[in-house]
């Protein structure tokens, strides 16, 4: 499977138009994107192959929590009209295929120097180029460089003292084994219950021995009601697929379903009920991001669908108190991640699955045994950490980035991430950030909000050429007042209330700021094409002569 991109060893001193970071959804659209408008394009990938979260994410039960209808590059109808999805919800090895055939069928691995990490990225001022290096000791200088490194990519393992010592396997749900893990006749624990955890349970329980399952905050969870595609369904999505498409660019999730306005209060009981009811019987996540939209903002409003999945979690379990301990009520729904699931809950019902509560008796170390909480001690042959990730700004800053003065992005950043539409920061010209901090990344459907992107960067490449500029570089007076808006519309909702990976609040040390826009998919779309629509109000776009011959390369773009 793996191919690299040449050179094939020792150091290079390439030029190039563009150095992509990363080869999955959004790497590989971008490269797609620019060595279609004719730029001579670089992208680095650590894995040895394409697909990123796809390409990671191997646990068992990893799968879409989107639609295969929105789930999907769109531009191109061929590809749209040549792929058939098994599934409403692919699971994993079906999704990471989907990448393998878009690399395949576009012939971008020719441009991908796979097992290879970018370690650091110098804006060379006098030549307006940034210089590249890799872990494979590589340079590249390039006019642009864009970052595609994924917003759940650097994987966070708790500092649990003594995981050294721990006799058994243990695996972080992102760094799975490509031959798989066998479950059969051991003890497993896993820890953590986000969409990982959820995801993973049952499939563990279905294999192993016994499995125990650490929770320190029980989640919301909604059934996903995956099922099979027909031949004819799959006829039929794939003449809808412009439509679907037209359609979700400008919805506030970028799914198909969009909030109804008004608030869920205003609506009678009975009928709230049953509309929650048919949601519910669906599957997916319309019962929060389908109905009213103050869900959101409106305490009581969540209250109502908040009780409606507790009730739903305590008809399904049968032992009172798991029954009790698996109900969410430390945080407004919606607030963490929620999760689909398949037959989560239901997986509390059998003989060889356990749930410790890690919030009331916390786990202090891991011993040669397993785990010790301060109460007792679980033998385990095998662990689990479903533990999350360093979102959003975790890949960016794990690599040294330094911009004008050679300012470490990481300093800029020190207090939380500033952006302009969380596409570009100021002191950091030609740096571009797909799903950046500020923009709406993961609160979107991720092909579209990584689509928003790809397109506008690609566009914005090609004005820049057009018009023989060199660089462009947000204002800092567009990125404080980005900035503040991103935050007042955050505030405005009950998500700043709480602790979550949304708010930075899962790594020890990191600011606590809400980096995710939250105005909307459709309305983030319209606020980015108006920017280039009128001439980048807001960046700096300048042309500035470079020394004649420095920089003499095989530049494939007339820049
Ligand atoms: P998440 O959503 O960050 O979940 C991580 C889970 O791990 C969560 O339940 C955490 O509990 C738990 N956790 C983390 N550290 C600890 C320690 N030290 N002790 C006990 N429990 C811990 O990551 P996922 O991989 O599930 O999902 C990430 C996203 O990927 C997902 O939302 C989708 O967008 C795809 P906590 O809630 O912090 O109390």
């Amino acid at each position: 499977m793996t191919k690299t991109a040449a050179p094939e060893s020792g150091t290079s001193k390439e030029d190039v138009d563009a150095v992509v970071v990363g080869a999955g959804l959004a790497g590989l659209g971008m490269v797609y994107h620019l060595v279609d408008r004719g730029f001579s394009v670089r992208a680095f990938e650590a894995a040895n192959d394409v697909g990123g979260t796809w390409y990671w994410n191997r646990y068992p039960g990893a799968r879409c929590d989107s639609p295969v209808d929105v789930y999907c590059y769109f531009f191109s109808d061929e590809l749209l009209q040549s792929w058939n999805w098994s599934s409403k919800y692919p699971r994993q090895p079906e999704l990471l295929r989907y990448f393998q055939h878009v690399a395949d069928r576009f012939d971008l691995r020719q441009h991908i120097t796979f097992e290879t990490r970018v370690v650091s990225a110098r804006f060379d001022e006098e030549r307006n180029r940034w210089v590249v290096k890799t872990d494979g000791e590589e340079q590249v200088t390039c006019k642009y460089l864009i970052t595609a490194v994924g917003c759940l990519s650097s994987i966070q393992v708790p500092d649990f003292p003594g995981l050294e010592t721990f006799r058994g396997e243990w695996y972080h749900s992102a760094r799975w084994p490509h031959e798989g893990v066998d479950f059969a006749g051991k003890r497993v624990g896993i820890i953590g219950t986000g969409s990982t955890g959820i995801q993973a349970t049952p499939l563990i329980a279905a294999e192993a021995d016994h499995l125990t399952v650490f929770q320190r905050t029980p989640n919301f969870s909604l059934p996903a009601r995956d099922h099979r595609l027909s031949q004819e369904q799959m006829t039929a999505l794939k003449q809808s697929y412009r439509t679907i498409h037209e359609t979700i660019r400008h919805t506030v999730s970028g799914q198909l379903y969009q909030l109804k306005p008004g608030s869920a209060l205003d609506v009678p009981a009975d009928e709230r009920l049953r509309l929650y009811e048919k949601d519910w019987a669906e599957g997916g996540f319309h019962l929060l991001f389908g109905e009213w939209e103050d869900l959101l903002t409106n305490e009581e409003s969540n209250t109502t669908a908040a009780d409606f999945v507790r009730s739903k979690i305590a008809e399904i379990v049968q032992d009172p108190h798991t029954r009790e301990l698996l109900q969410p009520r430390d945080h407004p729904i919606g607030t963490k991640r929620p999760a689909l699931d398949s037959d989560y809950f239901e997986t509390f019902n059998r003989d060889n699955v356990s749930l410790v509560d890690v919030r009331a008796a916390p786990i202090v170390e891991l011993t040669e045994q397993g785990v010790r909480t301060t109460e007792t001690e679980y033998e385990l042959d095998c662990l689990v950490f479903a533990t999350g990730f360093d979102a959003i700004t975790g890949a960016l800053l794990e690599m040294d980035i330094r911009g004008r003065g050679g300012l470490p992005l990481k300093e800029k950043w020190v207090d939380g991430p500033t952006t302009y539409l969380g596409l570009g920061t100021e002191g950091f010209p030609n740096l571009f950030t797909i799903t950046g901090p500020g923009s709406p990344a993961v609160l979107g459907n991720m092909p579209i909000t990584i689509e928003q992107h790809l397109e506008w960067i690609r566009d914005c490449l090609e004005h820049l050429r057009a018009e023989g500029l060199d660089t462009i570089e947000a204002t800092s007076d567009a990125e404080r007042e980005w900035t503040a808006e991103v935050e007042a519309i955050a505030a405005e909702t009950l998500m700043v209330k709480v602790n979550s990976w949304y708010m930075g609040s899962n790594i020890p040390g990191k600011p606590r700021r809400f980096v995710i826009y939250l105005g909307g998919v459709g309305q983030y779309g319209d606020v980015i094409e108006g920017v280039a629509g009128s001439g980048y109000p807001g960046f700096t776009l300048s042309s500035s002569p470079q020394p004649v011959g420095v920089l003499a390369g095989p530049s494939g773009g007339p820049s």
